[in-house]
């Protein structure tokens, strides 16, 4: 008897045709001649050795750089229970249109099959994938980015408990791609895309959109949080997830290094992208990180922006759409000691600092294992999590949130993530720097309609006999002359530093329409260049700002109909309440 994974298998190779098929068992021996194979056949680049041992470059089809949210489908048998936050096709038509391309779609390749864990090896917490893929880069990705192989198909045995992903190159046409998911059957489907978050389907389909689906069923939540913990001088440490939209910072926040004047102070990752959190035993939100390595953005990446990752990032490593050095290393904009005199661009043409164009993609990635973080948690592996005390949200706001403030209880909390906004970036395909509504940073993650999703969070809340606090931070705020106002990077730990004393009872703060904001010598500015005027601006609640933002809330909120519970739309309510009091 086949066991159900066999049986799927067999399926996909009568439909898609490969030459051979190959299982994966993430040995060294394998991944090694996978990346032999690719060397050979210039899917990889060899960087210089030396300097980056086992680190490679790969160039992705130009047109093939990004996340394309625009051909990013949510098939529920019901059109509303996907919502007007996903692109929609029904289950059938899906499987017939984007069937049809995967007829034959992998002749003459080789079909891979890649079982995976997200989350840790024995975590009860932790849930099986399998993708099948006729990429070797997404192979070697899926190896670094999740526990891959054997572990995997040990923990599976004879079940057909998994998320089965499919993904094929396919012609790697725009107009003939597809990433569709169907959540009530728990199956994705990803076709002529080898970029990271549409091809590694562990990321974004299973651990945000199916795990976002599956958590609602069974009560928990997967979002789209770092998680981190701040160990105090005194020894304590407090756990922390933050919500922001994509290459908005999360990275760095993971792996923030305390500045000079901090000393004392110690930032551990647990997690840079996505948080699986469950209520524990003692009513508490524990959180895990489901992956098992960082995918992130590189330009902007240095030694002062984020000496941890580039520490992470010089061995065992992938690269995509960086440029390249006569000397074999990588290059991106924003790297430590300026552009060199000459490079070959992320297209692998001939580029120099002079030719007035970007030698690395903005979206370039790298793609590294997360146990080679010089700040990565003694917990991160923990099966049972850890506790989540606080949850940030934040943006890239030019304007109006100030720098942090906290909301009045958990159901303000969640009002606070679902009116979330941010500046666009790179990591989707399309217009960058416009502001767009991007709840919880999710989206375009969310794989149920959103309106049930702030149905789902205020449940949480009701499940949590001991709730983390909510906060909102804006790292991005700007004069009207268009400079931060802010420092940024390392100093933000002052601003976790009010979180945790607020999180913990040890300060006050104003109460004011918009939530609790700090009195602006309760965050330690000493040895900034950031005077009382600007610290007041970035603490300022600009109350016609608000009223015009609660009025374009309301018109979000609109659109999800009957689903949006009414204690959401009650918050902005109350808000505009007490705008005008
Ligand atoms: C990512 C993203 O790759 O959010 O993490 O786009
Ligand atoms: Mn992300």
């Amino acid at each position: 008897m086949p066991t159900p994974l066999e049986h799927w298998v067999d399926q996909v190779a009568a439909h898609t045709h490969p030459k051979h098929i190959q299982w994966c068992d993430g040995s060294d021996t394998e991944n090694q001649r996978l990346i032999e194979r690719m060397l050979e056949t210039g899917t990889l680049i060899e960087l210089n050795q030396k300097e980056y041992p086992a680190c490679y470059l790969h160039r992705s089809d130009p047109t093939d750089v990004a996340r394309t949210e625009h051909l990013t489908f949510v098939c529920t048998v019901r059109k509303e229970d996907a919502g007007p936050n996903n692109n929609w096709m029904a289950p059938a038509d899906a499987k017939e249109k984007v069937g049809a391309l995967f007829a034959g779609s992998m002749k003459g390749r080789t079909l891979y099959v890649v079982p995976y864990i997200m989350g840790p090896v024995t975590s009860p917490y932790s849930q099986i994938g399998v993708e099948i893929t006729d990429s070797p880069y997404v192979v070697a990705s899926m190896r670094i980015m999740t526990r891959m192989g054997q572990a995997a198909l040990d923990r599976l045995g004879a079940s057909d408990n998994f998320v089965k992903g499919l993904h094929s190159l396919g012609d790697l046409s725009p107009d003939r791609r597809f990433i569709v998911h169907l959540p009530e059957e728990r199956v994705i489907w990803s076709i002529g895309s080898g970029y990271g978050g549409n091809a590694l389907l562990g990321k974004k389909c299973f651990a945000l959109r199916i795990g976002s689906f599956m958590a609602r069923q069974e009560g928990w939540l997967a979002e789209h949080m770092l998680i981190l913990g701040v160990e105090e001088p005194s020894g304590r440490t407090t756990y922390i997830a933050a919500a922001f939209p994509s290459a908005c910072g999360k990275t760095n926040l993971a792996m923030l290094v305390p500045p000079e004047s901090e000393k004392g102070y110690k930032v551990w990752t647990v997690g840079e992208d996505i948080a699986w959190m469950h209520t524990g035993p003692d009513g508490r939100l524990w959180a895990i990180n489901p992956e098992a390595g960082f995918f992130g953005v590189a330009p902007g990446t240095n030694w002062h922006t984020n000496p941890n990752v580039m520490a992470t990032i010089a061995k065992n490593s992938l690269y995509t759409n960086v440029a390249l050095t006569p000397r074999g290393t990588p290059y991106w904009e924003g790297m430590d000691g300026g552009p060199p005199a000459e490079a070959v661009d992320w297209q692998g043409k001939p580029w120099t600092p002079h030719n007035g164009v970007k030698a690395a993609h903005p979206n370039s990635r790298f793609t590294t294992p997360a146990r080679q973080c010089p700040s990565i948690s003694p917990q991160w592996e923990n099966p049972k999590g850890v506790p989540i005390s606080a949850i940030l949200f934040g943006g890239r706001r030019a304007s109006l949130i100030p720098l942090v403030y906290q909301s009045l209880n958990w159901q303000h909390g969640v009002f606070l993530g679902a009116t979330m906004a941010s500046e666009t970036t790179a990591a989707a395909t399309g217009k960058v720097g416009v502001v767009r509504r991007d709840p919880m940073a999710m989206l375009p993650f969310c794989g149920y309609n959103m309106g049930d999703y702030f149905g789902h969070w205020l449940d949480m809340g009701r499940r949590l006999q001991q709730a983390p606090q909510v906060f909102r931070v804006n790292w991005f705020r700007q004069s009207p002359e268009g400079k931060f106002l802010w420092p940024g990077f390392g100093e933000n730990l002052r601003v976790l530093r009010w979180v945790l004393a607020r999180v913990h009872g040890e300060v006050g703060a104003a109460e004011t329409p918009i939530g609790y904001v700090p009195h602006s010598n309760d965050i330690d500015t000493s040895g900034l260049e950031v005077s009382p005027a600007v610290m007041q601006a970035l603490l300022a609640v600009d109350h016609d700002g608000w009223v015009e933002a609660a009025a374009g809330q309301r018109k979000f909120f609109e659109q999800f109909g009957e689903h949006l519970p009414r204690q959401i739309w009650q918050e902005n309510e109350t808000l505009t309440r007490r705008l005008r009091g």
